[in-house]
């Protein structure tokens, strides 16, 4: 989906499993913030730009879809999602996205083609408007910020 020429008011942040758990473990590999501090730090940015944002965490895939679909028919135009290890397996959230229609940024904390193999695949970037991967939280918000510039 390319960028449409349209105003963006409306911008979900979706992020997948096990994402509720940043700040806590790993914080070599995914960074000392928590998913907490990282949403306000989105809605704060978003706030002062006047659009709306809402953000989702679902250890479940079906919730995930759920939101996505739901996003199709209540006014979301941009989608910002990290789906965390439903990158290298979910045919379902890709057709999701696929199905939806909106322009998306793919964001992942860490550098998915530097780790293990079976990271590289993802079966959401050919889809995706961009990729971030390996900038840390700070990816959210470049992403974020590319989102807010296209009003
Ligand atoms: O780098 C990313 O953002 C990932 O999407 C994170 C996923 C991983 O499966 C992807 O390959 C890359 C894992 C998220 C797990 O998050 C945790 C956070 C704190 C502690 C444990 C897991």
């Amino acid at each position: 989906m390319t960028a449409g020429l349209y105003p963006v008011r409306n911008i979900l942040i979706l992020h997948g499993p096990n994402l509720n758990m940043l700040g806590s473990r790993e914080p070599e590999i995914y960074g000392s913030a928590t998913l907490a501090e990282i949403d306000r730090n989105l809605a704060h940015l978003a706030e002062q730009d006047g659009v709306n944002l809402t953000a989702f965490q679902s250890n479940a895939e079906g919730e995930l879809i759920d939101r996505i679909q739901k996003a199709a028919t209540d006014g979301v135009d941009f989608i910002i999602i990290n789906p965390a290890a439903y990158t290298h397996t979910s045919i379902a959230l890709r057709d999701a996205l696929a199905a939806a229609r909106l322009p998306f940024i793919e964001v992942h904390l860490s550098n998915i083609f530097a780790r293990e193999s079976f990271r590289r695949e993802s079966y959401f970037s050919d889809l995706a408007l961009g990729v971030i991967s390996g900038l840390g939280a700070q990816g959210y918000e470049l992403a974020l910020r590319y989102a807010l510039a296209m009003r």
